[in-house]
């Protein structure tokens, strides 16, 4: 497994995939595949996102894992290089099932006393990684999506129940992020974005650079923006990311 047929085998540039690659669950634009074409054979890439790869098989495309050097889904616990999976850990197997059966019991518990003006299915997402808690279900339409995000907005549904958690399960070594619309995802401390870069240790970089539109303070791309390996762009929209991708490599 090699990079030497690049221009620059020692540059690695991820991203982060809603927001950044593709709107939000949506699928990549044509404009966006071109760039990412180009500049691949300058330098190798990745994504780093947190849903599972059967969802950035939707957004990024069927042939995902061959068009990425690198693909980290589910930040990086399932993990792809040059179209190879690379050894995993599973969120069940770091709680147990005994600690793992109280908290979705307390969960579930929680979403049926709410008021809220939607209810679908799929309020809990049993992933490899992690666990993916939606008050709204993750049966939602997109519509239905966007009402619940214009309604959590003001009634803080998802800040409220992460806050109840942190106090209920506070010896559990658990992170919180609330990175998408509808739902927050639920993993082992240390397990954020920055948990893919172990990945790419190996390859000895000379430099990182990671492109997240949720790099703010409490949004999921905030650790691997802000970690010292890595060099941070933080964007807009994939419009964004593509008009920096041009400047800083002159695509
Ligand atoms: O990639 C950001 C988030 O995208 C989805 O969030 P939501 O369904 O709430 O819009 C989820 O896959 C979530 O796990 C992920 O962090």
């Amino acid at each position: 497994m090699s990079f030497a047929h690049k221009e620059n085998s020692k540059i690695l540039v991820l991203f982060d995939v809603d927001g950044t690659l593709t709107p939000a669950r949506l699928v990549i634009s044509d404009e966006m595949r071109q760039t990412l074409k180009k500049l691949r054979e300058k330098v190798v890439i990745g994504f780093v996102g947190g849903s599972d790869l059967a969802k950035q098989v939707e957004q990024l495309g069927p042939t995902v894992l061959d068009d990425f050097d690198y693909c980290f889904s589910e930040n990086g616990l399932t993990a792809y290089k040059l179209g190879k999976e690379l050894a995993s850990q599973s969120f069940i197997g770091w709680i147990g099932n005994e600690k793992y059966n109280k908290l979705v019991k307390f969960v579930l518990r929680y979403l049926s006393e709410i008021d809220i003006p939607i209810r679908t299915g799929t309020f809990i997402e049993f992933r490899n990684g992690m666990i993916n808690i939606s008050p709204v279900g993750r049966n939602a339409s997109t519509e239905q999506r966007n009402e619940f995000e214009k309604y959590d907005k003001e009634h803080k549904i998802r800040e409220t129940l992460v806050n109840v958690l942190k106090e209920n399960f506070a010896d559990y070594g658990l992170t919180y992020s609330i990175g998408g619309q509808i739902s927050f995802d639920v993993f082992p401390t240390g397990w954020d974005k920055t948990y893919a870069l172990q990945h790419v240790a190996d390859e000895h970089f000379e430099e990182i650079h990671f492109f997240g539109d949720k790099s703010y303070k409490g949004g999921n791309d905030y650790e691997i923006y802000t970690d010292e390996r890595t060099i941070g762009h933080a964007v807009n929209s994939p419009e964004d990311t593509i008009k920096i991708l041009n400047d800083l490599f002159k695509l």
